[in-house]
């Protein structure tokens, strides 16, 4: 049973704040959603499209004290950044806001508090970790310790990232705090749980009964989820960056970033529809679409849904088409390793290019597993589709009008067979183009969207019009008003795909107002409509600009490489005896001045309990010698003395080097008699 909807929410995922947006999220969640709202607009159906940034969240205060900066400060930068790539991508929000508003912090508490008020969370106390230097409980990122799994003792409270393994903070062996260093103790700290066990079988029957038509892998992710069963989770945090918990106990607790970040899409409607928005969230006959990517399935089809259902006024999403992972080259996309195609460099690289991007990530859009992008693929796509075919096409038949008609259509005469076997062919695009659109299979959309170019591209080469028209201008006019009459359905049927070559193939042929359900039908352009001068929509993507960009990212490998760290290998095993030939001691720095005539050297005079002895050492660069008076250093004592710059050094200072080369001292943590060993 399908139900009847009248209008269409879109939404799709509010990116976070904290950096500029890439390749991934275009082809992941935003174009998909942008074809499908521009879809929807074309058909004239009553549509809306709200995004939004997502500014809260442990990732944005982390990004923030690394720049030593507010988290307001780096969600104002990236938020502009980000609405700029999607405005400039044509990406067509009815509005983009941002959850740092307002609106949103008033719309927010008023839910939680709907379902406060309910009875809807249950309160419960746990133990967390409290850094008591910071005096601040701690988000499990910024926890760190060593992983029970593999021994790293990096990893973070909430994953390993060297095995991968998912943890919680209590799993960490000799945890110690990201902000103070110190080791955290556990703490009572009271939280509001969603109890989504007691949502447990309705979702099921929702999910796994009523909506087997979700995608493949949005529907599998959903049932592995219930079959493993559902516990309760937290709403709220121990934090000071977010929207505060609304009641009076609950100072230093903001709301959990993934129960604000979805209430900011019912926020964003209503910044942008005050007097309506209740139509679009309230009323069984509004369809609503989450666009997301494969990592916030469970956020959109379990948790928010549970939320809704608790608040009790509104409808539930009826599809959410959620996409894979775009790789880069082969790699996973990385922000923290810059490895992507971040937006807004793309667009100085290929400025007004947009559309091959576009057209690419969308031929090659993650829709049933992880794709890859590669610069190759990029180039191939544009000079062997775009250019080859849909340019080459339409320029022929425009450049033919202009030549031979003085930029007017001219008439069908007489069709033959041929003429007649490509307007069959290119009848059904509009009832198969669609049946993808409406089951967010766009990859397969756009090909049949191409295909309709290839049909007209192979009907000119094959009738030859700038042959014929040495003998049959009558013929020539039927050629080209077909092919102008296959442009204009191009001009609709790309739309959704590449606005803007759109935009101006119906500047070209004069026709601003082409509609979807004019799609399919071949008389679009009257006979004597004026058409406009043309240019060429695609231009060829030479080897050499695509080597640049596949310079640029082995350059990132090779910077990403050199900041690797690196551990020189262990040497070979050497005896006891051989250990004990060595005599080492602490001594207290007398003098230290530089050495004359050598930038690297420092000759320092040593108190070393019996006597007094000069050592020199090639530490300059990492100290001033005054600093280092009165201070207390290791040596090595019965090193045999060797001459530098004609001073005698009588023994070695011990130090360390760090991966990047950097030198320090090694000193006792706290002072012992001059000459005492060390061993
Ligand atoms: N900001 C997560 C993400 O960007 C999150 C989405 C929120 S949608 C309500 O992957
Ligand atoms: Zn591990």
């Amino acid at each position: 049973m399908t139900k009847k909807y009248n209008r269409t929410l879109v939404t799709s995922a509010l990116p976070y704040a904290n950096g500029p947006v890439h390749i991934g999220h275009l082809a992941g969640v935003y174009i998909p959603a942008d074809i499908y709202v521009r879809y929807l607009r074309l058909k004239g159906e009553e549509v809306i499209h709200i995004g939004g940034s997502d500014e809260h969240g442990v990732p944005i205060t982390i990004r923030a004290k690394k720049e030593g900066v507010t988290p307001q400060d780096v969600v104002d930068k990236y938020h502009a950044i980000i609405k700029k790539s999607f405005a400039d991508f044509g990406i067509a929000f009815d509005i983009y806001s941002r959850t740092s508003s307002e609106i949103h912090k008033e719309t927010a508490s008023d839910f939680f508090l709907k379902l406060y008020n309910k009875g809807e969370f249950e309160e419960k106390t746990s133990e967390q970790y409290y850094d008591e230097e910071a005096r601040m409980f701690l988000a499990d990122r910024y926890i760190m310790g060593e992983c029970p799994h593999c021994g790293n003792p990096n990893a973070y409270g909430d994953q390993c990232e060297s095995c991968g393994t998912s943890l919680s903070p209590t799993d960490l062996k000799n945890p110690r705090s990201t902000i103070s260093g110190s080791t955290p103790v556990m703490r009572e700290t009271k939280h509001w749980y969603l109890p989504l066990d007691k949502h447990e079988s309705w979702l099921r029957r929702w999910i796994l009964e009523d909506h087997k038509e979700w995608k493949p892998n949005v529907y599998g992710q959903c049932k592995s989820w219930l079959d493993m069963g559902l516990q309760p989770r937290a709403v709220s945090r121990d934090l000071d960056w977010g929207v505060p918990v609304p009641l009076p106990d609950a100072q230093g607790k903001v709301l959990y970033v993934w129960f604000d970040a979805p209430i900011g899409y019912i926020s964003n409607t209503i910044e942008l529809l005050p007097d309506s928005w209740e139509k679009w969230w309230k009323s069984e006959d509004t369809k609503l679409v989450h666009f997301i990517g494969k990592d916030n399935i469970v956020f959109h089809c379990i948790v928010f849904p549970a939320m809704l259902k608790a608040e009790g006024s509104f409808i539930l999403p009826e599809n959410v088409p959620a996409n894979e992972f775009l790789n880069l080259e082969g790699d996973k996309i990385s922000t923290s390793r810059n490895w992507a195609v971040w937006l807004h460099e793309y667009l100085e690289d290929f400025p007004g290019q947009q559309d091959i991007l576009r057209y690419v990530l969308t031929a090659n859009a993650p829709e049933t597993k992880d794709n890859d992008f590669t610069w190759k693929d990029f180039q191939a796509r544009n000079n062997n589709e775009l250019v080859a075919i849909l340019g080459n096409f339409i320029n022929r038949a425009l450049v033919l009008t202009q030549k031979y008609f003085d930029n007017k259509v001219p008439q069908a005469n007489e069709l033959t067979d041929y003429d007649k076997e490509t307007l069959e062919e290119f009848a059904d695009v509009k009832t198969v183009v669609e049946s993808y659109l409406n089951t967010f299979r766009f990859r397969d959309a756009q090909k049949e969207a191409m295909n309709l170019a290839r049909i007209g591209n192979k009907y000119l080469a094959d009738t030859e019009p700038w042959k014929v028209a040495k003998a049959d201008m009558a013929r020539v006019e039927t050629i080209l008003n077909i092919a102008l009459q296959i442009t204009a359905n191009l001009a609709i049927a790309f739309e959704p795909f590449l606005p803007f070559s759109v935009k101006k193939i119906r500047q070209f042929i004069n026709m601003e107002n082409l509609t979807w359900d004019q799609l399919g039908r071949i008389d679009l352009l009257p006979v004597g409509h004026q058409l406009n001068a043309s240019e060429l929509l695609f231009s060829k993507i030479e080897d050499e600009t695509i080597e640049k960009q596949v310079q640029k990212l082995l350059d990132t490998k090779k910077a990403n490489e050199a900041t690797e760290v690196k551990v020189v290998p262990q040497k070979a095993n050497i005896a006891f005896d051989d250990f004990a030939k060595l005599d080492l001691r602490v001594g207290t720095v007398l003098e230290c001045i530089k050495m004359p005539k050598a930038d690297k050297l420092l000759q320092f005079l040593i108190d070393d309990g019996m006597s007094k002895r000069t050592i020199i050492s090639g530490i300059a660069a990492w100290y001033k010698p005054e600093d280092l008076v009165g201070k207390q250093v290791c040596f090595v004592a019965n090193l045999e003395p060797r001459k530098l710059k004609g001073v005698e050094s009588q023994g070695m200072l011990l130090s360390v080097e760090d991966t990047d080369g950097t030198l320090s001292l090694i000193q006792p943590p706290k002072n012992v008699t001059p000459g005492s060993q060390i061993g």
